[in-house]
């Protein structure tokens, strides 16, 4: 417990100097011969092959964007190819000591490092897991295209797949690894350890560290690499990511074996640009990217700079550092060298460098260099050489020649099945356990001081004659999602929780409260206040297979966690080719009383990206059973909760909220009331504002309406709101969003076309004003009211006879309110 850390102020206020202790560079110093006891002669021809072939395969990509052919066949690839020529040394070098469950993740210059670690995992594996890994691969699709013909062992073959594999993801190819959804900067194969690279740059700089969190918790083998660009280590997914990589809390809180580091290397492929700009002396100010680790805690990461021109240097680096993993020592920040002769694309002009400079380079290519030595070593005649090179350049002309051929490496066919991307936005999964077995927790669940805090609670609102229960005895919202969660903590060992304030504090709206005392740390702990990393770490420990609940503490901070949410979560079950499950349930807490910045509900913003299931509960049944289910599945789902509601009791569902287990299916809309005369279609906390709209409209003109909460926003069943307009003629649509834009208009729109001919009148949306949300003191004329709905009514759908309005809902109003933008 942090209480345990007592901070002294005698201590804390002592004057010290802070000394940063030292960041090798450049230490590597052997030569090729010295290493003649470290490697067989047959490594170090491995080694320089791999570099031929991972040289050739990005100077045909080259050849083909700049030149429209590759050795005399035509071809053309609009899409992108983003070439590591120069940089083959620093892959070949991270990937060759790394095993097959060893994982590396990149980003949009990638070729390279997948080939690298490919090759190095093909290298490992037995010729029967080797076989198993093809067969089993999209039903050995990819291994029937490459084996026709094949003369060779069957690590040839291997070769084969992964060069073909990889080409026709980049050529999009229903063939590919990622069945061409990926392409160019995202292809991956997790079989072989190969983790999503990213096109956001930086993108893995925090969904790796999830991956490697994943490893630590559940006390799985291998090792994590984040393959992060030099110019990267400007974006804020890296320095959360690494801030969340090297909390005090893995060494200092987490206990038994799950203390120390996370089994993680930050390996800056340092090209010394990002695309034009230089990092060094111009874009950044670190000067040698190792530096950065002195930033990071107190052994500097054991940061070092190694020359990613020797692969020799790299390999050596490796080894060291995977020794300090494996002690739990980690992370690990290593800075390594390296330089691209290519453009930043095949377009680029270099205008930002000099001929001199690239030439410079180019004298001491790292593969030329490596087979003099070899040379000179006494392991290879040039002829030697030249017959690695005659091969490595036959087997990229073979998988050049495989994969643009129509017949045999089609694209998907969205002709005649034009659903079929549709198909593969989710996974809609059901499991129970992500794995099975016994989860770590501290306590029989039935100890719990909350769980029997709960037993004695009214699971209802309301007694037998309709009096509310006292408050302190009701069963609110946040004991039902606290309930489903707890529930699923002790049955699925994989699944963690995390976000600001999550453990000791029982999260900041005591959903958690009760939770730290069943929960090891390693379980459910406090994160950094970095809500990118919080929701980037849990993409990647979801996508090693892990169940996650990161939470964001307000909507409004979801800006924060902006690419996560909009770019990450969403997208790499389809874009993996259905490959990858993304069980994580991401809950965002609505505000309100806070004024502009704690108060927006921005629910509009997620349902808006295609991919992520969105649900927005209102009332403790419909929290409890949304909760279960969206754990319950293997889709992304941001779970949003408003603050108006954790204290409320079960108000609606007249049996009250069920103590077992139940689920309640996301997309479903319920009809919280009946009525005859209008239907109002409520999301989150205004459903209770409906309500009261509700009883005025019968109070005063005798008007009974139909109250829909739609509960889910993506999926969204429209079948029974259609049916209750049938009856009802008229529908207002409320919730407490900004009403420009939000998703009310996107249900009134559906609707509209829908059901055009039981309307009386058109859809009305009552959101929120388009303004700034003002102080609490002020919010009542920002967020829509129950008075607000039946002006609505009387103004735009049927006059309410002797209404007095207190808000505009004219025409002209609206007209002036959209000229001003307001
Ligand atoms: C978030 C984001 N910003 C900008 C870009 C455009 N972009 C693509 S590559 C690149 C340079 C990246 O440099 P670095 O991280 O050093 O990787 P390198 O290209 O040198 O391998 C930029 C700015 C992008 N893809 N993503
Ligand atoms: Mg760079």
């Amino acid at each position: 417990m942090p209480k345990t850390q007592f901070i002294n102020p005698e201590d804390v206020r002592k004057p010290q100097i802070l000394e940063l202790g030292t960041i090798p560079v450049n230490s590597y110093d052997k030569t090729l011969s010295e290493e003649l006891l470290r490697y067989s002669g047959e490594d170090l021809l491995r080694i320089y092959r791999d570099m031929r072939i991972i040289r050739e395969f990005e100077t045909m990509l080259n050849l083909v964007k700049t030149t429209g052919e590759y050795r005399g066949i035509p071809y053309t690839h609009p899409g992108p190819a983003h070439l590591s020529i120069g940089q083959e040394a620093a892959a070949v070098g991270m990937a060759y000591r790394l095993d097959i469950d060893d994982y590396i993740f990149g980003s949009h210059r990638s070729h390279g490092e997948i080939l690298a670690k490919g090759l190095s995992a093909i290298q490992k594996l037995d010729d029967i897991r080797l076989q198993g890994i093809m067969e089993g691969f999209f039903g050995g699709r990819i291994l029937s295209i490459v084996e026709k013909g094949h003369k060779g062992d069957l690590k040839a073959l291997a070769i084969k797949f992964l060069t073909y594999g990889t080409l026709s993801e980049i050529f999009a190819r229903e063939s590919g690894f990622n069945k061409g959804l990926g392409g160019s900067m995202h292809a991956f194969f997790t079989p072989f350890g190969i983790y999503p690279n990213n096109a956001i740059v930086g993108g893995s700089g925090d969904i790796a560290v999830g991956a490697a969190l994943f490893k630590k918790v559940n006390r799985k083998k291998g090792i994590v690499v984040a393959n992060i660009g030099d110019a990267s280590l400007g974006c804020g997914p890296v320095w959360e990511g690494m801030t969340f990589a090297t909390m005090d809390q893995y060494t200092e809180l987490w206990e038994g074996d799950m203390k120390g580091g996370l089994p993680l290397i930050f390996n800056i492929m340092n090209n010394q640009y990002g695309m034009g700009g230089q990092t060094c002396g111009e874009t950044m100010g670190y000067t040698i990217a190792a530096r950065v680790g002195a930033a990071l805690n107190r052994v500097n990461m054991h940061a070092e700079r190694v020359d990613g021109y020797n692969p020799l240097a790299v390999i050596d680096a490796y080894e060291r550092k995977m020794r300090l993993l494996d002690e739990k020592q980690g992370p690990v920040l290593l800075d390594v060298l390296t330089y691209r002769f290519s453009g930043h694309s095949p377009s680029d002009s270099s205008s930002y460098r000099s001929k001199e400079e690239i030439e410079a380079w180019e004298s001491v290519d790292s593969i030329v260099s490596f087979g003099r030595e070899l040379i000179a070593a006494g392991v290879a005649e040039q002829l030697l050489l030249d017959r690695i090179r005659a091969e490595t350049d036959e087997l990229i002309l073979g998988t050049f020649r495989l994969s643009i051929d129509d017949r045999v490496s089609p694209r998907m066919d969205l002709v005649t099945h034009p659903g079929l991307i549709g198909e593969m936005m989710f996974s809609n999964g059901s499991a129970d356990v992500m794995e099975e077995g016994e989860p770590d927790v501290l306590m029989p669940l039935e100890e719990n001081p909350r769980v029997k805090q709960n037993a004695g609670k009214e699971r209802f609102a309301f007694d037998d004659r309709g009096k509310p229960h006292s408050s302190m005895k009701q069963f609110k919202f946040r004991d039902a999602i606290f309930e489903a969660i707890i529930d699923r903590f002790y049955r699925d060992p994989t699944m963690v929780a995390y976000g600001e304030e999550n453990r000791d504090w029982g999260g900041a709206f005591a959903v958690y409260r009760g939770l730290t005392e069943a929960l090891p740390y390693h379980r459910l702990f406090n994160a950094p206040i970095s809500e990118g990393a919080i929701v980037g770490t849990a993409i990647g420990y979801g996508m090693c297979g892990g169940r996650v609940i990161p939470e964001i503490m307000y909507c409004d901070f979801l800006g924060r966690s902006g690419d996560e949410v909009f770019n990450q979560l969403p997208k790499w079950q389809s874009m993996s080719g259905n490959l990858i499950r993304m069980p994580v349930v991401l809950r965002v807490s609505v505000g309100s009383k806070y004024g502009a910045q704690h108060s927006q509900d921005w629910s509009s913003l997620v349902a808006h990206i295609p991919g992520i299931k969105v649900v927005f509960p209102a009332t403790p049944y419909d929290a409890k059973g949304l909760m279960n289910a969206a754990l319950q599945g293997t889709d992304p789902v941001v779970y949003f909760e408003s603050q108006r509601l954790y204290g409320i009791g079960e108000e609606f569902h007249v049996g009250g909220v069920p103590e077992g287990y139940y689920e309640i299916p996301l997309g479903e809309p319920d009809i919280k009331r009946e009525g005859e005369d209008i239907t109002l279609l409520t999301i989150g906390a205004t459903l209770y504002r409906a309500r009261e709209a509700a009883d005025l409209l019968y109070e005063r003109y005798g008007m009974s309406a139909e109250i829909i909460d739609a509960r889910s926003l993506v999926p969204f069943n429209y079948e029974p709101v259609l049916k209750s307009l049938k009856k009802t003629g008229r529908i207002l649509l409320v919730s407490d969003a900004s009403e420009r834009g939000s998703f009310l208009k996107e249900m009134a729109h559906n609707i509209t076309e829908l059901g055009f001919d039981d309307l009386d009148a058109p859809p009305v949306v009552v959101g929120s004003r388009n303004w700034i949300i003002p102080a609490y003191e002020l919010e009542d004329y920002f967020f829509p009211q129950a008075s607000w709905i039946l002006d609505a009514i009387h103004q735009k759908i049927v006059p309410l006879k002797g209404h007095h309005v207190s808000q505009n809902f004219t025409a002209a109003e609206q007209l002036r309110r959209s000229r001003q933008g307001v």
